[in-house]
């Protein structure tokens, strides 16, 4: 392996496959997907754009789960081996890390999760209804039994809250899109810092939408993989056909201290929805990652996207290959 991943984990049971024979793409699908199929709770409409990590001897996570009556919640699942999933049939209540912020958190919906451990906890954020608008909701869990809920990153409106797994220069970051009531028509991406996790500010513009895939807007995706190369991240970018919105998602590479720098940025997507299970379901079109596995050791790595709003597929890469890839095809 040439290129190093930093302050990452052995994760020796990365759930794996090998590149299929003919495949010449840099990020191949896995053969069973979708891995999380719809139904896989009695009372799951759909279940997409979830985020999973190393936990105990196996995997736990935070799914989107859209019921049956089309309410958006999150919900903990667990797994042995990070591809046959369990989860809660019980939405997650949170519970209020704050006595005064009971009011204000009055759950309302919540949809597309991250997850990422710092320091000594697991952080969560996810779009959350704030006075029935769209912001970054934060909460924590030390066991994903409990979870506590945390003051809004941001005001509304806002979409697409992915935290770094360390501080940088001493602050947390957070990536955020800004956008609007609807299905946005805009946005790039940002980097807000905070020393406590509460207060937001210094915000700074990382990207915005560049090329024709991703033409429209583009959002962060997963937890950024901290490596000797940079910050490597994946992340969607939306293009609009005369048929709506087509959600693909590519890598770029970020200066270590100074991340809103981009060192490089692939000019092409990686996936885009081509397979039955990406371009059919209840949104049609969308591959939308929200968050991967990486085995520091052989710098594998195992991608979690959401399929057309309806179930989770994985797909995988390695850090040498897709690095190498991105620096090869970059345009910034
Ligand atoms: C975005 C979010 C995602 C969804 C996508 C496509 O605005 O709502 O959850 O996957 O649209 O519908």
């Amino acid at each position: 392996m040439s290129v190093k991943i930093i302050n990452g984990t052995s994760l020796p049971n990365i759930p794996w496959q090998d590149r299929p024979e003919g495949c010449k793409d840099v990020v191949w699908r896995a053969s069973n997907n979708p891995v999380i199929p719809r139904d896989l709770l009695p009372t799951s409409n759909s279940i997409f754009n979830s985020a999973v990590v190393p936990f105990e001897d196996g995997f736990a996570g935070v799914f989107r789960v859209d019921d049956k009556a089309r309410r958006m919640a999150l919900h903990a699942g667990f797994s042995k081996d990070g591809v046959n999933w369990n989860l809660n049939e019980e939405k997650i209540e949170f519970v209020q890390a704050d006595k005064s912020t009971e009011e204000a958190n009055e759950w309302g919906y919540g949809y597309d999760p991250r997850v990422t451990w710092i320091e000594d906890r697991y952080w969560v954020t996810w779009c959350n209804a704030y006075d029935h608008k769209p912001t970054i909701g934060v909460g924590y869990t030390f066991d994903f039994k409990t979870f506590y809920q945390c003051e809004n990153a941001f005001l509304p409106f806002n979409r697409n809250g992915v935290l770094f797994p360390r501080k940088v220069n001493d602050k947390y970051l957070m990536f955020s899109r800004p956008s609007d009531s609807g299905h946005t028509p805009f946005g790039d991406m940002y980097i807000s810092q905070s020393p406590d996790m509460k207060y937001w500010g210094e915000h700074r513009i990382v990207m915005k939408p560049k090329l024709d895939w991703e033409s429209t807007k583009i959002g962060a995706g997963p937890i950024p993989i901290e490596t000797s190369e940079g910050w490597l991240i994946f992340y969607h970018g939306v293009l609009q056909s005369c048929n709506g919105f087509v959600y693909s998602f590519s890598a770029a590479i970020l200066d270590i201290d100074e991340p809103w720098k981009v060192k490089y940025r692939c000019e092409e997507y990686l996936i885009n929805p081509r397979e039955t299970y990406e371009c059919v379901g209840d949104v049609q079109n969308v591959t939308f990652p929200c968050a991967t596995l990486c085995d520091a050791d052989t710098g594998r790595i195992a991608i979690y996207y959401g399929c057309a709003d309806t179930c989770v597929s994985m797909a995988f890469t390695t850090a040498d290959e897709v690095i190498e890839y991105v620096k090869n095809h970059s345009s910034i």
